[in-house]
């Protein structure tokens, strides 16, 4: 059997074993790999001997992946990113290669609950957010699809951290201790590791500049299968790892200096230590730099020994029709100098070579249009670690303003330009250096990659056209729908006839005709109601809430960042709780919704922070007002991650994507939601413009101002305070704030926040307060008609195949990389 890439289903690795088979393997693998017995064993134990059975059986496929890639002719593609926010391995790869059926046997047999097996295992949160997940997605698509690929990046000992709340409702960060029991799936290469040399200075030997570092740092790479669903495909998700080369001092330690013969050690492996719980703003840090450079430079060099292997004069100027390297957004640009260093420095090409290389193997994709989001990094930071490198730089951006000034573009332009800029304390802006870099920028959705165009890169695309393209997100839909959502699947693949549309999301379409079949509209009603059933239990079990499943699920979960605008959500339900207090509203009037919020702020992100503990407090409050019982309650789940979202998606009505139109490069929740039969309520912002025309005006709740507006408001002089007091709604809702009924009287705990929205409110929360609080009405009139809405939301489903990040990968390898499948 083949599908459309003539790709051999039945090559799924491991699909030829039995229940029994598996059930045998898990038990030797707990008797000598662990030295228990099956019927004393642990969930925890159960799960690793499962996941050591499990890689195993990939193990084949995997090999001969790699040997086919190395001797075949297909272009592989090397996707570098400093995140890859992972969720669950297990449950995945028992999907992908075709073992969840054997396993649910293997368990019976062994008298275990798949489902406690599976909660054994610690998610790697190695990324913050949408970046890193649709990093995880695209490498479970490139294997999907059968493309030759290397995941690179970063294996940091702790992951995004653990969110905890105190007494007053105030995030606490905690340490993600994911690796304290070891982890099952990564297989640490010592074999493959490689010297990552920082620091010292540049000498000149003739005409060779010659970099002489002054310390340098062991990586070893911890490599993970990712397997394709139903492809034969196992690609490798290759993590880095700092290690010391002197891991102890001898001499220092006889001195009696005991910590001092660890220094080098520690310092070494602090690079690997932790994730940057940044997210749409980077961190200007040393470490952070160091982090970068470290994993890329790893990374080009295991690529080169890849396709090269044994060779010490390797040709290179082949390397661009052996692999093309994606940049996820600005974090791993400092390859593109490394890897011109390690051509001229290294393997003696010229620059013109060197350059001709260089810019056909790096693409950037760019993530974000807030401008204080584009990486800059001092000079004096790049000269002081990597002095070779800051040579290259500017040798770059020299030659790139010679071309610019060829082309009769004006000095003022050039300065908007450079990629080093013109000051005392000059800066490198990555970005502009991945665009003049590569061969091809991307946007990762229609808005935001014409906004690219028009405004952060504008001067760019005015001169290189021909380098501008647009790859909008996807999802991919084994974890987020089949595995998130067993039931719906289901019903899909009942309704379809087959559970193709795994590997075709756009079958989907198929499912738009059954949106006004009665008895499959029962069935979707259903299927939701039981998912809000599951995700009660889940909340009672996991955060002792106790949710009325028969109220709205309203969900908003992502990252706690101003431009999103979770203001304007709390905002919303305040002003609905002050109306009911007030005697306005009457709660039975309202459609009973439960508000659900999910979200991290960075640590150092105050006002992200106090929007948290408002968030808290404003729960604690309405949640305890029997005024309002039953008609309004607020959940604020704490630590959202992949789990989380896996949980709450299949059982949400109306998903919340708010932000400032003009601002959310793409979002990819709102896809996930979309997907799994959930209406959304949003701008026209990012992602949620496609979403919308695809699946209709009338099935999406448009509210506020566009893009234009925003920038005529901005224009206009935006005053925040002309809104409050032209909205009684809203100077209900912040005047409540502001008195302190959510600090027990205390008027200084939300000071900045209510200070903002009437001073500054950058991201306009107070101009689009009125028309959301409009929309509410017309949402609960719709809900009302729960088969209507029920109708909506399959269209939704029936409509939302192109998100998909299968999709998104074809449309890489068709625009940007010029590959496909392994020949
Ligand atoms: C996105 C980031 C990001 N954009 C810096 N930018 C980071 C920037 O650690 N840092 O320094 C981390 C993350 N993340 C998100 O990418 C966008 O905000 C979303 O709109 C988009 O859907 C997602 C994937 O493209």
């Amino acid at each position: 059997m083949t599908n459309q890439q003539g790709l051999d289903y039945t090559a799924r690795p491991g699909s030829t074993v039995s229940g029994h088979e598996l059930a045998n393997q898990i038990s030797q693998e707990l008797r000598l790999g662990q030295e228990v017995e099956p019927s004393q064993a642990t969930s925890a134990q159960v799960y690793k001997a499962s996941a050591a059975v499990v890689r195993r059986q990939m193990v084949e496929a995997w090999q001969r992946g790699q040997s086919q890639m190395v001797q075949g002719h297909t272009r592989a593609v090397g996707y570098l990113s400093a995140e890859y926010l992972l969720g669950k391995q297990l449950p995945n790869a028992l999907l992908n290669t075709g073992l969840e059926a054997p396993f649910q046997q293997a368990m019976q047999e062994l008298g275990f609950e798949p489902d406690d097996i599976f909660a054994a295992e610690r998610e790697p949160g190695l990324g913050n957010g949408g970046l890193g997940r649709l990093a995880a997605c695209y490498i479970d698509s490139l294997s999907s699809e059968g493309v030759p690929a290397f995941g690179y990046g970063i294996r940091y000992q702790y992951g995004i951290f653990e969110q905890a709340f105190d007494q007053e409702g105030r995030q606490r960060e905690l340490a993600d201790t994911w690796l304290e029991e070891g982890e099952p799936w990564g297989f640490e290469n010592f074999g493959r590791a490689r010297r990552v040399s920082f620091g010292g200075s540049v000498v000149a030997e003739g005409d060779r500049r010659t970099w002489q570092p002054d310390w340098a740092v062991k990586a070893v790479p911890v490599d993970y299968m990712v397997p394709g669903y139903a492809s034969g495909r196992v690609n490798t998700l290759r993590l880095w790892e700092a290690k010391a080369y002197q891991e102890f001092d001898l001499a220092t330690f006889n001195q009696s200096d005991y910590i001092g013969a660890v220094v080098p050690k520690v310092k070494a492996e602090t690079i690997s230590k932790v994730l940057y719980p940044e997210d749409s703003t980077p961190q200007g840090k040393e470490l952070r730099l160091e982090q970068q450079y470290f994993f890329v430079a790893a990374s080009l060099a295991d690529a080169i020994a890849t396709f090269y292997p044994g060779e010490r004069e390797p040709d290179l100027t082949t390397l661009p029709s052996k692999i093309c390297f994606q940049l996820n957004d600005t974090h791993p640009v400092i390859g593109i100098p490394e890897l011109m260093r390690l051509l001229m420095d290294e393997h003696g090409y010229g620059w013109d070579e060197a350059w001709s290389i260089t810019t056909r193997v790096f693409n950037y994709t760019c993530h974000t249009l807030l401008p204080e989001a584009l990486e800059e990094w001092p000079a004096q930071l790049i000269a002081h670690l990597l002095p070779r490198h800051w040579e290259i730089i500017q040798e770059i951006d020299r030659r790139f303003v010679a071309d610019l000034q060829a082309r009769q573009v004006s000095d003022e332009q050039i300065d908007r330009m450079r990629i080093v800029t013109k000051a005392d304390q000059p800066k490198v802006r990555m970005a502009y250096l991945a665009t003049v870099g590569g061969s091809y920028v991307n946007g990762v959705a229609e808005l935001h990659s014409q906004l690219l165009k028009d405004v952060t890169l504008k001067d760019f695309s005015a001169l290189f056209p021909e380098k501008f393209t647009n790859v909008t997100n996807g999802v991919t839909p084994r974890r987020f729908v089949r595995l998130a959502n067993p039931r719906l699947s289901a019903l899909i693949s009942e309704g379809l006839g087959s559970d193709a549309w795994l590997s075709d999301l756009e079958q989907l379409k198929g499912l738009e005709a059954l949106a006004d079949d009665p008895s499959f509209v029962d069935k979707f009603i259903e299927v939701k109601r039981a998912n809000k059933a599951d995700f009660v239990a889940f909340a009672q079990r996991k955060y002792g809430f106790e949710i009325d499943p028969d109220t709205m699920f309203d969900s908003m979960i992502k990252r706690l960042h101003e431009y999103k605008r979770q203001s304007l959500k709390i905002l919303a339900v305040i002003a609905q709780y002050a109306a009911v207090k007030s005697g306005q509203v009457d709660p039975r009037s309202l459609v009973p919704r439960t508000v659900i919020f999910g979200a991290k702020a960075a640590p150092g992100y105050a006002m992200a922070k106090e929007t948290i503990q408002l968030i808290n407090n404003v729960a604690r409050v309405v949640n305890n007002d029997p005024q309002v019982a039953g008609a309004l309650s607020v959940r604020f789940p704490w630590n959202y991650n992949i789990e989380l979202a896996e949980h709450l998606i299949p059982a949400t009505e109306l998903d919340e994507q708010i932000s400032q139109a003009g601002k959310e490069a793409s979002g990819t929740g709102n896809m996930k939601f979309a997907l799994n039969g959930s209406l959304t309520v949003g701008t026209l912002d990012g992602a949620n413009v496609e979403i919308r025309s695809r699946v209709g005006a009338d099935n999406f709740f448009l509210f506020g101002m566009q893009v234009e507006d925003v920038d005529r408001l901005y224009s206009e002089g935006y005053d925040p305070r002309a809104y409050y007091e032209a909205d009684p709604r809203l100077k209900a809702a912040i005047d409540m704030v502001a008195s302190g009924s959510f600090s027990e009287g205390e008027r200084s705990t939300y000071r900045n926040l209510v200070e903002d929205w009437l001073s500054k409110d950058y991201f306009m929360t107070l101009a689009d307060f009125s028309a959301y609080m409009d929309i509410q009405s017309e949402i609960d009139e719709a809900y009302r008609d729960q088969r209507g809405w029920a109708r909506k939301a399959i269209i939704n489903v029936a409509n939302s195949g192109f998100f998909s990040s299968d999709r998104a990968v074809k449309d890489y390898l068709e625009r940007i990389w010029h590959t496909g499948p392994q020949e």
